[in-house]
């Protein structure tokens, strides 16, 4: 209801001091016609404020004939009160049409499809872990992982590794701040040494992870990933050994692969020995990859070393066990047709999206 229809008994009682009623006639009729937020306030200055009609009259009654005093001094503070409440009132309306405006306005279609968002992969190196990690949980393997900065004990003493070998010189091995004893570890071994101090046969595990070796080529990266694997329990032979390679190598590679052992040495096995796949990329024929031998050499393996079990109290006379350990890195490049290992870490998009 307009602010002049509602107070129209006001104005008819306003009559009865000159002037009044006209000057709320004309204030009612400005705050109906405002229409937005910055108009009210333009009608509140100019009927209520300090300048308005309104106010000027109320600051002289002090000046006025003493009979007007009580009339002005009643039906003025009247006149302002109900300004006041029709400015109020008016300004409820407007934010109301505002707030109808904007409901009908600024509606959200959630039903709209969301803004695409890309989504990434695992790298090429991590599929394939998981990949080999697979293939090994079917066979009854589980996944144990330690820790990357190890001692020299579960890196290379407690491996049987002696003393003055090669490996364990600043050429071949980091050490962290200079010490002797702390290294990046340069196998994943020593968690298969963390697992035998721990726990008693029969274990089933592999540990794969990033290793460390002072090496930087076309065929080697100074870090890059391995996976170990280990067998302990009664009764296990080099048949054993064969066999799980042998299962491993079809699953991965293809169910025509055969392999080949061929004697090796390593200081935690013995015997130790290198295993050949037949090539996947000429079936055996002979090509660049194969260098036209017809096999590729793919990782090492062997039957854990009593002295190995020494050092974490096993009785070679009641368990024995193999061990083996590969390349994540030559895997993924033999599966892939890959010829240099530094892509894998040039983490260019072009090569990496390629998987
Ligand atoms: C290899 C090759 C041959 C190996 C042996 C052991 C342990 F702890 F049982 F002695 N861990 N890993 C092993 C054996 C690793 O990697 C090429």
């Amino acid at each position: 209801m307009s602010a002049m229809k509602k107070y129209k008994d006001l104005v008819e009682e306003l009559r009865s001091y000159e002037g009044l009623a006209s000057m709320f006639a004309e204030a009612a009729a400005g705050i109906d016609a405002a229409g937005d937020s910055e108009a009210i306030e333009a009608a509140r200055v100019a009927h209520l404020g300090r300048k308005s009609k309104l106010s000027q009259l109320l600051r002289s009654i002090p000046e006025l004939p003493n009979e007007e005093k009580p009339v002005v001094g009643k039906y003025g503070n009247k006149a302002r009160a109900a300004l006041e409440q029709a400015l109020a009132d008016r300004k409820k309306e407007i934010e109301g049409v505002q707030l109808e405006h904007r409901l009908a306005t600024e509606q959200v279609d959630i039903t709209l499809p969301g803004e695409p968002f890309p989504r990434g992969h695992l790298h090429i190196i991590n599929q394939t872990l998981w990949e080999i990690e697979d293939i090994f949980a079917g066979l009854g393997y589980r996944i144990a992982e330690g820790p990357e900065v190890e001692s020299d004990y579960y890196n290379f003493t407690a491996l049987n590794t002696p003393e003055g070998h090669p490996a364990r010189s600043s050429h071949d091995t980091f050490f962290v701040d200079g010490k002797e004893d702390v290294l990046l570890r340069t196998h994943t071994s020593p968690v298969q040494i963390r697992l035998m101090e721990k726990e008693e046969p029969p274990i089933y595990a592999i540990m794969p992870g990033r290793v460390y070796r002072r090496d930087s080529d076309a065929t080697h990266t100074p870090m890059f990933h391995q996976i170990e694997g280990l067998a302990i329990d009664e009764h296990i032979t080099m048949a054993d050994l064969k066999g799980t390679l042998e299962t491993f190598m079809r699953a991965i590679f293809g169910a025509d692969r055969v392999i080949r052992l061929r004697p090796h040495f390593f200081p935690f096995t013995e015997p130790s020995v290198e295993m050949d796949v037949s090539c996947m990329i000429c079936g055996g024929a002979g090509c660049r990859s194969c260098k036209n031998s017809g096999w590729l050499e793919i990782l090492g393996a062997g039957m854990v070393d009593p002295n190995v079990f020494g050092f974490v109290d096993y009785d070679p006379d009641l368990v024995q066990g193999f061990a083996f350990g590969m390349g994540v890195e030559r895997i993924a490049m033999l599966k892939h047709g890959m010829t240099d290992l530094r892509m894998f870490y040039d983490n260019d998009l072009r090569f990496i999206k390629q998987f």
